[in-house]
């Protein structure tokens, strides 16, 4: 499971054991993004997680710094300072390092608490009430040339009916910063970012990833680091701005611009998923050697594009495939592959108590017993 560090998150690395977990993966989210994670830092908290009887192998994320993606300002300095890292990480006898290349925002959610028939929460991403935030609560310019005008529409008729407290939470919720940071950016933070990227397309910012790893890619391969890139989420352009690892063919391109081992991927099969045209187990055999870290979950989605984030056997993705291609895969290259439930339901005991939106103990933990049975049952079963 992810653990978010010492004073910053609510399940204890104790809670993790209980659940079953070997491992954590975690990251040093005090440390600015952009600098060097030290020797020093990176052991202090693998002391930490040893404490607990628990091993931290891989790091989720050491993250891309706003400079790089964009190409401006520090960016050949935050470049340097990557390396760096990953020569520290190596050194510490960390394996794999997670990362994302989606402009300014990581995941987004209209609602971080729907509540589903169980009375279980889930994260859920609505379209009419993100569009009815970017046009006429964010009032990003030139938002409305990004949708049809039944779209709009739409959007505002969500807009006019919904209550002044239902807008602010929708305000709020997509105004969330990234995972392990409780603090949201304001409008003006998001609008002036935006801004940044307004000369950014999908080419370019593709051009930037592929130099970025062009560079960093070696350097792991050379100190026997992974690099595992995490997909967008929701894989396709929100407010205007590219997305570019979000489909089979984003996913292959970016393999082959730096054609190292070290160059591989977070298999996210949650945020892929959310895709109907991304055969999940077909490309699991395809990128079998390249995938360096699994996140399992699912979720459920409509004919208008919504969708929650369903029980990890119960969505849209077909698990048992899923795991079926991976065991395949592990079996293949003789290796356990680390894989964690990636969010599960605020339920039980959890829901009086306050997380990170999707991190709670109780619904991860759920999660991944069913997921473990699963694995036990396909590999008993097929060797
Ligand atoms: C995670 C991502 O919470 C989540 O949805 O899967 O935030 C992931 O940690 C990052 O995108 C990886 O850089
Ligand atoms: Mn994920």
């Amino acid at each position: 499971m992810r653990w978010y560090g010492p004073g910053n998150d609510v399940v204890s690395l104790w809670d993790i054991r209980q659940a079953g977990c070997t491992g954590v993966v975690t990251a040093l989210h005090h440390i600015p993004v952009g600098e060097v994670w030290t020797v020093a830092e990176i052991e202090k908290r693998k002391a930490a997680v040893a404490e607990a009887g628990l091993t931290w192998t891989v790091i989720e994320s050491l993250p891309v710094s706003e400079d790089i993606k964009r190409q401006t300002g520090n960016y050949l300095l935050h470049i340097d300072n990557y390396k760096q890292s990953i020569r520290n990480i190596a050194d510490c006898g960390l394996q794999v390092i997670t990362y994302n290349f989606m402009p300014i925002l990581d995941w987004m959610r209209t609602d971080v608490s729907y509540e589903l028939p169980d009375r279980s929460r889930a994260l859920y991403f609505n379209k009419k009430a993100f569009m009815a935030f970017d046009l006429f609560m964010l009032k990003r310019p030139n938002a409305e040339k990004d949708y049809s005008e039944a779209e709009i529409a739409g959007a505002k008729a969500f807009f006019d009916s919904a209550s002044q407290e239902e807008k602010d939470r929708i305000f709020h919720n997509c105004l969330l910063g990234l995972p392990g940071s409780e603090v949201p950016f304001t409008p003006e933070e998001i609008l002036s970012a935006l801004d940044n990227y307004a000369h950014i397309d999908a080419a370019k910012l593709k051009q930037h990833l592929y130099y970025f790893l062009s560079e960093v890619a070696p350097v792991a391969e050379a100190c026997g680091v992974t690099l595992a890139i995490h997909p967008d989420d929701p894989p396709y352009p929100l407010l205007g701005l590219p997305r570019i690892v979000s489909t089979r063919a984003d996913l292959e391109a970016l393999l082959q611009a730096v054609p190292v081992k070290a160059n591989g991927l977070c298999f996210c099969t949650g945020s892929l998923g959310v895709r109907a045209d991304n055969p999940l187990a077909e490309m699991i055999e395809q990128f079998g050697d390249r995938i360096h870290f699994v996140h399992l979950r699912t979720t459920k989605r409509d004919a208008e594009g919504n969708f929650f984030e369903a029980d990890h056997l119960d969505g849209d993705v077909d698990m048992y495939a899923v795991v079926k291609a991976l065991s395949g895969v592990m079996q293949q290259r003789q290796i356990n592959l680390p894989m964690r439930p990636d969010h599960g339901h605020q339920m039980l005991d959890d829901l009086k108590k306050k997380t990170y939106p999707g991190y709670t103990a109780i619904g991860r933990l759920r999660g991944l017993a069913e997921l473990r049975g699963l694995e036990l049952g396909i590999l008993r079963s097929n060797y």
